[in-house]
């Protein structure tokens, strides 16, 4: 029988859906990563708030959530998941908004190149190398070329495959929503800033990821306090 819940369901399938819960934090790249594929799925969620740093350590009902002790995790309707591509699937799967990921065989392999290289070089030179050693760490102006050059490098493959005006093609997929919370982070450090300049299509796609509601609704807490003195957009 065709109800109106199906008709709901089929124009906005985030709209009756059961709340998801993310356990994570608002300065972690991994957390907003997840939260950016709920926001863009329309799926409707909260976060609970935990600190993966604290000197405390995590609590063991935590632990229970994400045995390896990383974050974020995830629950939707008495399921558990981590692994933060898990989740992302998950969301795509249960929200029926596919078309985060592209269509073409081929596009889809570049996608998921994309956000693997994002995880296995990118979060590490970019986010760690530059933005934590030379932010939090205080090492203005005192990075080693090695750390700046592996950033460098992971920034030339992007920019050698990415496309226009989104990483793949013409609409928003999980390449960019993997790629944008560790660019973030990146154009954070002065160092990180001048290197993105170094590659103008990419300064570009974040000048218009930027502006998504998504992106400006999971901005860490530092880009907010970056663009409060600024006065303007981070
Ligand atoms: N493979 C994990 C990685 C998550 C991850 O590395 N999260 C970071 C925060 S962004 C973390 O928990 N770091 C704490 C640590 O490594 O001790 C996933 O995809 O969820």
């Amino acid at each position: 029988m065709y109800n109106r819940d199906m008709a709901n369901k089929r124009k906005d399938p985030g709209k009756t859906m059961e709340p998801a819960t993310l356990y994570g934090a608002e300065y972690s790249v991994y957390t907003r990563l997840a939260r950016l594929v709920l926001e863009e799925a329309g799926v409707p969620h909260g976060l609970v708030e935990v600190d993966v740093f604290s000197d405390s350590g995590l609590p063991p009902e935590y632990l229970a959530k994400q045995p390896f002790g990383k974050i974020p995790a995830f629950e939707h309707d008495g399921f558990h998941l981590f692994e933060t591509d898990a989740i992302a699937q998950y969301v795509i799967d249960v929200s029926g908004r596919r078309n985060l990921m592209p269509d073409g065989i081929r596009d889809r392999a570049r996608a998921t190149q994309i956000m693997r290289i994002m995880d296995n070089h990118g979060y590490r030179s970019m986010v760690w190398g530059v933005f934590v050693e030379e932010v939090e760490r205080d090492r203005r102006g005192l990075l080693t070329m090695d750390e700046i050059d592996r950033a460098r490098d992971v920034l030339a493959v992007l920019a050698g495959l990415m496309g226009q005006p989104f990483l793949v093609g013409e609409r928003v997929t999980l390449a960019d929503l993997w790629t944008a919370p560790m660019i973030a982070y990146l154009r954070l450090a002065p160092t990180g800033a001048a290197l993105l300049g170094e590659f103008p299509a990419l300064e570009s796609w974040w000048g218009h990821m930027a502006t998504r509601p998504s992106i400006m609704a999971t901005r860490y807490p530092m880009e907010i306090n970056a663009a409060g003195k600024k006065g303007g957009a981070a």
